[in-house]
């Protein structure tokens, strides 16, 4: 772990550094207005994560699946991205930064003007049935219509606890990783695998911008403890400077 002031040298290693990898969480947009699932006003600590987030909760708790995703998709048609979001735009845009991979589903990076992002648990913006596959609408969803073609349960396209990443972006981020010599890791308790193991695929640098300590802190090179959007703004001025 590097000594003296981290933001600088923070600074610095972005500044140096030839191809950083960006990875986030739940933790970048908060500032957004989006709860995370961990701490503790977060998501999990009104819903147990194996009834609303596992293949299981389809079968099982249709009923609190359906509840936990209709109102974040209800409560996401209202925020936006904030500053943290934008700076990383910019950033991507000036060659920064090479790849987002967010464990985010609120696809306010892209919103935000990032294009080179790979969404590894999914999305909430797009629909399909759980038992045929067969492509369904937002409005299907949210009115608990059930699947045209096979009458199964309607579900978001999101990677629930159990299911397999989507394999062409994992791999994609792994070989992106595996060259970068800075990974930037911002707003995640690098709870979950195999997201959390991203980092120890490259040979570079590992820095960490996070409210609170993580579970791999002691595998990292770098921590800055705080928000997400005031951190980067200061590490925006002072790349500028
Ligand atoms: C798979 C649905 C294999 C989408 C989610 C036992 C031990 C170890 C592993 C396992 C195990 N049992 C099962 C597993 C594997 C499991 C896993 O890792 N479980 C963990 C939790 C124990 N992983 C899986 O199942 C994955 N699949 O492994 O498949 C396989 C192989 C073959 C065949 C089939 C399968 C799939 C992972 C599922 C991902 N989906 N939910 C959704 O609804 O969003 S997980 C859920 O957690 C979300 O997706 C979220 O993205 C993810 C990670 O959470 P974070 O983003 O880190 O958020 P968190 O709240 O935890 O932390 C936020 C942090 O930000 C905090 O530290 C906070 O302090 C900080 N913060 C807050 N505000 C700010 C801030 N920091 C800065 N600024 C701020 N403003």
């Amino acid at each position: 772990m590097e000594t003296g002031d981290p933001l600088k040298m923070l600074k610095e290693w972005i500044s140096a550094s030839q191809k950083t990898v960006v990875l986030t969480g739940a933790g970048m947009s908060t500032e957004s207005g989006v709860p995370d699932f961990r701490s503790k006003n977060g998501f999990y600590a009104h819903y147990d994560p194996a009834e609303v987030a596992s293949v299981g909760a389809i079968e099982n708790h249709y009923e609190t699946f359906h509840q936990f995703y209709q109102r974040r998709i209800e409560d996401l048609k209202k925020v936006k991205p904030h500053k943290g979001h934008e700076i990383l735009a910019q950033w991507e845009s000036e060659g920064r930064i090479h790849l987002i991979a967010t464990q985010n589903i609120d696809r306010l990076h892209q919103l935000a003007g990032n294009r080179n992002v790979y969404e590894l648990h999914g999305n909430i913006r797009t629909f399909r049935c759980a038992r045929c596959d067969h492509p369904a609408g937002e409005e299907s969803f949210l009115a608990g219509k059930r699947c045209p073609q096979c009458g199964g349960p309607l579900r978001p396209n999101v990677v629930l606890f159990g299911e397999m990443l989507p394999q062409e972006e994992w791999r994609k981020t792994v070989e992106e990783a595996s060259e970068a010599d800075l990974i930037l890791i911002i707003g995640t308790s690098l709870n979950v695998s195999p997201f959390n193991q991203i980092p120890f695929y490259s040979r570079g640098k590992k820095a960490l911008i996070n409210m609170e300590p993580t579970l791999l802190d002691d595998q990292l090179d770098l921590r800055v403890f705080g928000k997400a959007g005031e951190i980067l703004s200061q590490l925006h001025s002072l790349l500028l400077n």
